[in-house]
């Protein structure tokens, strides 16, 4: 009796603690004001073309398993992240921010900032 109330208890505890973290990877790709994700992923970046409020932090996130890097000239350059490894920049001037993987140049993003 003790033992399976014990374990409804336990799955309880583990749903609710799934939920929350299902909601969030839901909204991943969404723009949020202040937190935009892209990924990289088979030598491309995902979303290519982004449009964002003035005052948003873009992450890349590298999903593959070789090195890539996102640089664009005179704002900012990564170093080569690693799988898993990421990078973040806050864009706090309104423009048109064109970029690219130095490793692979012909990996090419642009984020419109306004
Ligand atoms: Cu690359």
């Amino acid at each position: 009796m003790t033992s399976i109330n014990r374990r409804d208890f336990g799955i309880a505890v583990v749903a609710t603690l799934l939920l929350p973290v299902s909601a969030a990877r839901a909204e991943d790709t969404a723009a949020r004001a202040g937190d935009v994700a892209v990924h990289i992923d088979n030598f491309s970046f995902d979303p290519a073309q982004l449009n964002v409020k003035v005052g948003t932090t873009v992450t890349w996130t590298n999903r593959d398993d070789i090195p890539h890097t996102v640089v664009c000239p005179a704002k900012f350059r990564s170093k080569a992240m690693d799988t898993d490894g990421s990078f973040s920049f806050t864009f706090t001037e309104a423009g048109e921010y064109k970029y690219f993987c130095s490793l692979h140049p012909h990996m090419t993003g642009s984020i419109k900032v306004g």
